[in-house]
Formats: structure tokens, C-alpha cells, sequence
């Protein structure tokens, strides 16, 4: 990592460095120092192109500073030969950001004031975003949030998975069998031409958004991979996902997962306040699927890669990703019965 450091211009000496976030994907570590920052190992197999990133990033940036001068976007630092990403041994791409002090990134949500400010940030991106040339972003996953893609993926997953793995994962393949109406309303909605394509941030978790340590107003949005031309339902749909149940997507205890409608209704109001007055009376009727369709696909997600044995998400013990699934399918039963 020292060897890294010193492609930034820094002298790794006066750093200590720790592991940090809950992200399933990169390495992330804080380099405390004066000031901070913090390093990040891209993870290779999921961004395969991560200079892709790097250009759509830099695509936003360089438009909201014409447009919206004031706005905080983190961008990432260039390294001593004016590029964001530098390469190790291995291959790995790491880049670096600044450290922002007095904020904090929670993984659960306490507040309506926390749910409102944090989904004002997430429309606001796309807000400000708009009108800028969407040809001009490349997808960094290409059909990342494309449900019928996903649920390909799940039926492959099934029929290349591990014999144990798909014996102790029965009942929630089962559960996701019985959810596939969902992608049939998504290719409908598709078919009719009801959703536009804006720029959305595909990640938009409440751990994704720094807020002020004291105010808990949002100071920024972080995590900034998955940039790219994708529906509104994406984002207010991944809020939902993970704002309004008390619990996280990690919880095993399934009967802590629950709706909090005060939550759920402040992200609402946060995020149609951010984005400004953009969505069709159509698309607003598509709030309550979105969050069933995200909850859905991430719940896809995590089980395909359990049935194959965890080659996409970190994890840390083995059943990880079916606690996953199952906590996120225990979401949707409560989702579908709210609604
Ligand atoms: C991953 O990077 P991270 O951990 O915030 C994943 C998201 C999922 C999320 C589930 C590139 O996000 O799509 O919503 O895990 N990102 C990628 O927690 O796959
Ligand atoms: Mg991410």
C-alpha cells in the first residue's frame, strides 16, 4: 500500500492506516493524518473497466462545476501523473479522495430528518445532472439494474449452483420464484415507455450519503461507481430498500425487519423535493414498485451468489449471502403487504 501512497506525491510515514466501510465490493481504507484521506482498492472483477468510471465521473464533474459551481462532488485525487486511478502489482486499480471531517455514514436510518436530507442529496444529483448529454456516460456494469437481466442471471445461478448450497436455499428460491410477477410489471413499464433515462447513482443506500456529524443534514453523496444513465426508480427504490426498516440488510433475525411509514414517507418528500419537478404524474405512481423492485433484485443478487458459491460480494462467514436474501425477501413480504 506504501508503494500507492507515494503515486498520490504522499509520504505513506505520516499515515496510519485503517480498514473502513461496510461496502461489499472495494477495500477501503482511512489514511488518518493532517489531513485525512481515503484510499480505495477498486475491486477488478466487478468494474472491469474501471477507467470507465473515471471518465464518467469525470464527464459530471466537469459539468456541474459549469453549471452548479457551489455543489460538493467528491471527485478523486489525481496521482503524480494527472491520472485518478494507479495501478499495483496485481493489477488492482486504487484511487484516493479527500477525507471529509465531521461527517458520519450510518447503516441505518433513526430519523425522518436523516431519511429526508439524505434522499434530498440523491434527487438533487439527478437534478443537477439533468440536461447534461447522457450519451456522454457509459454503463460501468452494463444492465446493472435491469430486472429481467437479473432474474436470467438467478435461473443460471440455479443451474450451475453448489448441490448443498441450492438444498439449504430451497425456501427462499422458492420465495423469489414466487415474486417473478415483479419482472413482468418492470418489462411492462419498460415496454410502455413510462420511465426516462436520467443520470442516477444506482447505489443509493443510506451509507452512501456523508452527513453532518452534529446538523445530520447530507454533506455529500459518496460511492460514486455507478454513475450512469438509469430510471428514478432505481434510486428512490434503493432508498426504500434500505431506509425504512429498523434493521439492515445484514440482520439475521428476520423478525426485526420492519416498515416504518414516518421514514418512508420523509424519503418520499426528500427526494421529489430534491430532484425538483421532474417526474411524470405516471412515474410518481411507480414509487411503491420501485421499492419492492429493488428489494427484489438485490434479494436475486444475493442468492445467485450464494447457489454459486460467493464469487461477487465479500463476505465474511459462509451463509452470508442467504442471510442476505433471506432478510431482504422478509422485506418484500412486508413491502407488497404495505402497498
Ligand atoms: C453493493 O458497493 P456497495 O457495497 O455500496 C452493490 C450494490 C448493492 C449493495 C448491497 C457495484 O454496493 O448494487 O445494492 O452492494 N454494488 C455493486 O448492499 O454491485
Ligand atoms: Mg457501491
Amino acid at each position: 500500500m506504501d508503494e500507492i501512497i507515494r503515486t498520490f506525491g504522499l509520504d505513506p510515514s505520516r499515515f496510519v492506516a485503517q480498514p473502513i466501510s461496510s461496502g461489499h465490493i472495494h477495500k477501503t481504507y482511512k489514511l488518518t493524518g493532517s489531513p485525512s484521506f481515503v484510499l480505495q482498492r477498486v475491486n477488478k472483477n466487478v468494474f472491469v473497466q474501471p477507467e470507465v468510471i473515471a471518465e464518467n465521473l469525470r464527464q459530471a464533474s466537469s459539468y456541474l462545476r459549469r453549471t452548479h459551481p457551489d455543489y460538493r462532488f467528491l471527485t478523486a485525487i489525481e496521482n503524480s501523473r494527472g491520472k485518478t486511478l494507479s495501478y499495483d502489482d496485481e493489477g488492482y486499480p486504487w484511487r484516493l479522495f479527500p477525507f471529509i471531517e465531521n461527517t458520519v455514514a450510518l447503516d441505518q436510518v433513526t430519523t425522518e430528518k436523516e431519511a429526508y436530507s439524505a434522499a434530498s442529496a440523491f434527487g438533487t444529483l439527478t437534478q443537477y445532472l439533468d440536461g447534461i448529454d447522457i450519451l456522454l456516460f457509459e454503463p460501468t456494469i452494463p444492465q446493472f439494474h435491469d430486472l429481467s437481466y437479473r432474474y436470467g442471471q438467478f435461473e443460471e445461478a440455479i443451474e450451475n449452483s453448489i448441490p448443498e448450497r441450492k438444498k439449504e436455499a430451497k425456501e427462499a428460491v422458492q420465495i423469489c420464484m414466487e415474486f417473478g410477477w415483479l419482472v413482468k410489471h418492470y418489462q411492462s413499464f419498460i415496454r410502455e415507455g413510462i420511465l426516462t433515462e436520467r443520470i442516477t447513482h444506482n447505489d443509493t443506500k443510506i451509507n452512501n450519503v456523508l452527513l453532518d456529524a452534529s446538523s445530520r443534514q447530507a454533506v455529500c453523496v459518496i460511492d460514486l461507481d455507478t454513475l450512469m444513465p438509469g430510471y428514478f426508480i432505481y434510486d428512490i427504490g434503493d432508498m426504500i430498500r434500505t431506509f425504512v426498516s429498523p434493521v439492515s440488510e445484514e440482520e439475521k433475525d428476520v423478525n426485526k425487519i420492519g416498515f416504518r411509514n414516518e421514514i418512508y414517507e420523509a424519503l418520499v418528500e426528500g427526494y421529489l423535493f430534491g430532484l425538483g419537478d421532474h417526474l411524470t404524474l405516471e412515474e410518481r405512481k411507480l414509487i411503491p414498485f420501485s421499492g419492492q423492485m429493488m428489494t427484489y433484485i438485490m434479494a436475486l443478487r444475493m442468492l445467485s451468489d450464494f447457489l454459486v458459491g460467493d464469487k461477487y460480494y465479500h463476505t465474511a462467514y459462509p451463509q452470508q449471502n442467504l442471510v442476505r436474501a433471506r432478510n431482504q425477501l422478509r422485506l418484500l413480504e412486508i413491502l407488497s403487504a404495505t402497498f
